[in-house]
């Protein structure tokens, strides 16, 4: 199957026009600034086969259990049937209007009762016309648990569906398809923001509680984070974890999401490195076991340089043994790593122990790890269902988890932080295997709160200069990604 990425393919039904700016009339009356017209498809064989294979890798990447498709009149009715012919699934095909002659049947094809059948849908706004057709087919005693849709305008579609009990898995987010046409320059920020505006004032869905009254929006199900928060906004949720909630503020103080990657070999490199570009980060990661001239003093200056220009220290330790083992590495030995860095990191290989291992040590003392949910370097197996895993194991120690190394945004609870390496003003890779990304890749499209740069700043002629051309990019990516245009 081709390797489909979202990116790409929303760039493609820009292109075809199936997205479109301007005014324009919903099925609802509604008017809209932004009208998604996906029924120029069929006309465009090639991108319909790409969209059907993004459809089916959703399907498989969620491990969806059903016996048979179907796909929503009419446009998503030859998606359905691409994916059924290629992958040999049996489809329903649900008729708009009885015939009548022959069978009046509503719905088309072999099925038994109990049957759970997957609904395939082009474009949700409200998830009325899903919850059409799931109707029909619950009539024929069909089942419905999960619906896939192409483009989510995010107006309250999952959270309608949610409430009759189908999950919702959209491919595109209209903030997606936003960020992605604002960073290709297809858009302006001004179109951008003016969307955003209209799909936050339009949504459709409104929760009742038991007594049938709607429900206040800060009770509404934040399944859907339609606008997004700001760090600093985040910093303030009640859930936050304190270290985590500390980081965000210093990011909106010190308008920095950079963290700089202090590969050097030496104490005082090390210590002088803090010094001068400590203004420029939130946070500076080490690697304390490349240095040479380790002392406690190392440890002790980098917590005092810490405090001075007001950033955190990760130590990039990668721990990955049993819970008893990193216990003694995070708290003991030469470096005594848990007495001078604020947060750590974790691979979930070895399963919870690591976690309870070094949070027995790390807790107590306010400090937080991340987890090592997927790497910048070709070949890396963290990826798919081990990705999941690290997800879910994150969200059982949130007590302890502040949130997650990876490519991209994973998590949608925005207390936890992402945090990317391999970055640098161009993408491209080392002879070892890394690859790099660049800054608004990460922040404004791939949705990741922190970039870590190591080499980028390091082997620059002007290492200061490098930090702020760093932190400048980072930081222009977060606002665009929140809407904001100029500086
Ligand atoms: P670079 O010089 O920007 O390539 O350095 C990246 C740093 O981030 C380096 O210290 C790596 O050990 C670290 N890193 C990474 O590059 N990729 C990963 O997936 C993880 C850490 Br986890």
């Amino acid at each position: 199957m081709e390797n489909v990425c979202v990116e790409s393919l929303i760039l493609k039904l820009h292109d075809v026009n199936a997205v479109k700016f301007g005014e324009y009339k919903l099925k609802s009356g509604m008017m809209t600034p932004i009208y998604i017209d996906l029924r120029v498809l069929v006309s465009h064989p090639a991108l319909m086969n790409q969209v059907a294979s993004l459809i089916y890798q959703r399907v498989q990447d969620e491990g969806l259990q059903f016996d048979s498709v179907c796909g929503v009149p009419y446009t998503a009715l030859p998606l359905a049937t691409i994916i059924c012919s290629r992958h040999e699934l049996p489809m329903l095909i649900r008729r708009k209007e009885a015939k009548d002659y022959g069978t009046k049947r509503l719905v088309e094809g072999s099925y038994q009762e109990g049957d759970i059948c997957l609904i395939i849908e082009d474009t949700v706004t409200s998830g009325s016309s899903i919850l059409e057709t799931a109707e029909v087919l619950y009539k024929e005693g069909l089942k419905v648990t999960d619906a896939i849709v192409l483009m989510d305008r995010e107006q309250g579609g999952v959270a309608m569906l949610a409430s009759q009990e189908i999950r919702l898995h959209p491919i595109i987010s209209m903030s997606k398809l936003l960020n992605v046409l604002l960073a290709a320059e297809r858009i302006d920020a001004r179109t951008a923001q003016s969307v955003r505006k209209f799909i936050q004032d339009n949504n459709t869905y409104s929760p009742k509680d038991e007594n049938g009254s709607d429900v206040p929006a800060t009770k509404k199900p934040c399944m859907e984070q339609t606008q997004e928060l700001s760090y600093a906004d985040r910093a303030k949720l009640p859930n936050v974890h304190p270290l985590a909630s500390k980081l965000l503020k210093i990011m909106e103080e010190k308008e920095s999401n950079l963290c700089v990657s202090a590969d050097v070999t030496s104490g005082d490199e090390l210590l002088q490195l803090a010094d001068s570009l400590g203004p420029k980060v939130c946070m500076l990661k080490t690697h304390v076991d490349i240095l040479e001239d380790y002392t406690a003093a190392v440890g002790r200056d980098l917590q005092a340089l810490a405090e001075k220009h007001n950033f955190l220290i990760f130590e990039d330790r990668k721990f990955a043994d049993i819970g008893n083992t990193v216990k003694h590495q995070y708290e003991g030995g030469l470096y005594r790593i848990s007495s001078w860095s604020h947060i750590v990191n974790a691979h979930a290989v070895p399963g919870p122990g690591v976690l309870k291992g070094l949070g027995a040590v790390g807790k107590p003392l306010g400090h937080g790890c991340l987890l090592i949910a997927q790497m910048s370097s070709q070949g890396s197996l963290a990826t798919g269902e081990y990705t999941k895993a690290v997800l879910n194991m994150a969200e059982q120690h949130s007590d302890f988890v502040i949130g997650f190394i990876c490519g991209s945004k994973i998590a949608k609870r925005p207390e936890f932080i992402h945090m990317t390496p391999g970055v640098q003003l161009q993408a491209g890779g080392d002879a070892l295997g890394q690859q790099y990304t660049t800054p608004e890749d990460v922040i404004q499209i791939k949705g990741s709160d922190v970039i870590i740069v190591g080499r980028g700043v390091l082997e620059a002629p002007d290492r200061l200069k490098a930090a702020e051309l760093y932190r400048q990019s980072g930081w222009d990516a977060y606002r665009k990604r929140m809407g904001h245009t100029g500086k």
